[in-house]
């Protein structure tokens, strides 16, 4: 369904954005939009940890303490101790899986809105500076509201979401999401505290020629695996695998490139998480164009069994998912 909405200008600021696309959020009656706010927000406090990470270790080695005082936290709790507060504050989400919780987080049985969050990829990452991301996807609940939360409500299909998005911490911040009416990119402007539109309409090229993986495990790949990797070095294809997955995704999203983390002896499942990292990236990949796979059928059909199930996942640019699937 194309809506007759206006293309909104580079600069338009995030809040402007929701409410001028507010027919684009199914249910539209605010509260998913709302619940979009609450998740920026969040992520702003995390962007400012983030941006001090390294200056706390600077700053414990010269005996200071943190600016709240407190002893300093390993950055991927305090990330999901901020998005689950600002999540259960803002009231729209019922519950929430999270990476860094076993099992789900019931919040408020008045929720509409079930969130599946990794709430810092990567995090081992901010030791060396380098990119980290936060991974999100947002489901409304299956049972009826008021009453307590269900497995149905919890064990959804990649398809089922009605939004997902993430959150890179790099040499700028952004956030990059999708409520099913494609793809939508925004900078974090910290002078002005606000996320505000830079890259409108995101769509993946169709093809490409840098392949992300981590070719350590070669030796435990398939062979199919083995064929496709040796089948981008004959054709010249550039290796850039950055070990965080949000910035590896995101530079194939603009410049095209797949990113493959497949089944290896250490992980024969795969290491990446369906429902909190490949569900979020597959449905942004194909509503910017592009592909997301287990190697075998498309990830948002998978029917989940576990929170924390793992998966073979293949994203990125169309033709080259198809490429590596025909081997
Ligand atoms: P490996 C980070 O731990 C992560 O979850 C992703 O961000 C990243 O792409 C991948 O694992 C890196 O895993 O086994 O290549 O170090």
């Amino acid at each position: 369904m194309e809506s007759s909405r206006i293309a909104l200008p580079i600069g338009t600021a995030l809040d402007r954005f929701i409410k001028n696309n507010q027919e684009q959020f199914q249910y539209a009656s605010g509260e998913l939009s709302q619940l979009l706010r609450d998740i920026a927000l969040a992520s702003k406090v995390v962007n400012r940890e983030v941006n001090k990470a390294g200056l706390i270790d600077i700053m414990g080695a010269m005996g200071t303490q943190n600016t709240a005082g407190d002893q300093q936290q390993k950055l991927d709790v305090l990330a999901n101790i901020r998005f689950t507060r600002a999540l259960t504050k803002g009231g729209e989400a019922c519950a929430v899986i999270s990476e860094e919780s076993e099992t789900y987080v019931d919040l408020n049985n008045d929720g509409k809105y079930v969130i599946a969050i990794d709430p810092l990829d990567g995090s081992s990452n901010i030791d060396v500076n380098v990119s980290i991301g936060t991974i999100f996807s947002i489901y409304r609940r299956k049972s009826p509201i008021g009453k307590s939360i269900s497995e149905a409500d919890i064990l959804q299909k990649g398809e089922e979401q009605v939004a997902a998005g993430y959150i890179l911490y790099g040499s700028s911040t952004m956030l990059v999401f999708t409520t099913g009416f494609g793809v939508n990119g925004f900078t974090y402007e910290p002078s002005l505290g606000e996320y505000v539109l830079s890259h409108p309409h995101m769509e993946m090229p169709k093809d490409g020629k840098i392949y992300s993986i981590n070719e350590g495990s070669a030796n435990s790949f398939s062979d199919p695996v083995k064929k496709y990797i040796q089948y981008c070095k004959d054709n010249n294809y550039t290796a850039r695998y950055i070990g965080s997955l949000v910035a590896d995704f995101h530079r194939n999203l603009l410049k095209g490139g797949i990113y493959i983390y497949p089944a290896t002896a250490k992980d024969p499942k795969g290491k990446l998480r369906l429902m909190y990292e490949c569900n979020a990236l597959a449905f942004i990949a194909e509503q910017a164009g592009g592909r997301g796979t287990d190697g075998k059928g498309r990830i948002l059909e998978i029917q989940p069994t576990a929170l924390h199930q793992r998966t073979p996942f293949y994203v990125g640019s169309e033709s080259m998912v198809t490429k590596a699937e025909s081997f």
